[in-house]
């Protein structure tokens, strides 16, 4: 029997030899013409940042399931995919703790000035050489964009460092959080400001350069969510110009080719949009691309399905 044909936009690299075991594995990447072999192909696998876009989504009209390494969605018209009939599966619950993790982690390294600390010490410093004060995390208060599972997750860990949370959903949570529908507000009344919502265009630029001035010259902002959620250019300026303390990004505009804007910036901690990043996550969030796929093509019902 012929091999299945499907299309993989990005390299997925702990599953791509799974993947060319099972079925004929074509390679946007490295070959970007899908007029030329659009037409057979039945399955995407893509992940969240990069998705699929409209113009390559209409060169082929005989997909029936994209299958999303990650959760985030903003990057696939769903709209379409549903009037096509086509499924749409995420890798819900498998990557939660460690973007919390991660959020944490940047949160931590930012206020206590950990890369700085390390590069001090690396370039000869003694232990008992001056290094600046950096600011206490422990009883701060912190202000969460968007109460999803990671932002629960989130606040679970902050809880541990007897912090006062605060968060600004699209409604309130049945939680034991303060929530504050006005993200302005939630921003002037945070130490930390962090976001976890989701990306697209109903949270686009939502954190602006009137938020970032209520966050104020005190506070923090932590991104492990979309860097479509920042006003990317406000932030930079608002950093430039110390009218906030820093920021910890795991996400950014283009991350293809991330401003070097921030690379000048002593008030920032960067990460690779590595979030999801550990063995064991990526391991679980292969597993779930696979197994839809294979439950696709099986007939039987799929794993984690959007729809
Ligand atoms: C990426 C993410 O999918 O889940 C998401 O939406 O952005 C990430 O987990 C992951 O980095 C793979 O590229």
């Amino acid at each position: 029997m012929n091999k299945t044909e499907i299309l993989a936009m990005t390299p997925l690299k702990t599953i791509i030899k799974a993947l060319e075991d099972q079925y004929v594995v074509h390679r946007f990447w490295e070959n970007p013409d899908v007029e030329k072999y659009g037409a057979n192909i039945r399955a995407i696998a893509t992940n969240g940042p990069t998705g699929v876009s409209t113009t390559v989504f209409e060169k082929l009209p005989a997909v029936e399931i994209i299958s999303v390494f990650g959760v985030g969605v903003d990057a696939i018209d769903l709209a379409e995919a549903k009037r096509r009939g086509i499924a749409v599966t995420t890798t819900p619950g498998v990557l939660t703790d460690d973007v919390a993790d991660q959020a944490l982690a940047l949160l931590i390294a930012l206020s206590r000035q950990i890369v700085a600390g390390d590069q001090f010490v690396r370039t000869g410093n003694s232990a008992w050489s001056t290094f600046p004060l950096t600011r206490r995390v422990s009883g701060k208060k912190a202000g969460i964009l968007g109460l999803g599972g990671i932002g629960k997750a989130l606040a679970r860990r902050l809880l541990a460092l007897d912090m006062a949370i605060s968060y600004t959903n699209r409604k309130p949570a049945n939680v034991p959080y303060r929530f504050e529908p006005n993200l302005e507000k939630l921003a002037a009344d945070s130490d930390f400001l962090i976001i976890t919502a989701s990306g697209g265009g109903s949270s686009r630029h939502l954190v602006n350069a009137r938020v970032l001035d209520a966050l104020g010259p005190n506070g923090m902002l932590v991104n492990v969510a979309r860097g479509s959620v920042v006003d990317e250019e406000a932030l930079i300026s608002a950093l430039e110009n110390r009218r906030i303390a820093g920021a910890g990004l795991d996400v950014f505009d283009d991350e293809s080719k991330i401003s070097p804007k921030f690379f000048t910036l002593n008030n920032v901690v960067l990460a690779p949009h590595a979030a999801s990043g550990t063995v064991e996550t990526r391991e679980a969030m292969g597993n779930l691309v696979l197994g839809n796929l294979a439950a696709h093509f099986a007939g039987e019902p799929l794993v984690t399905p959007l729809f």
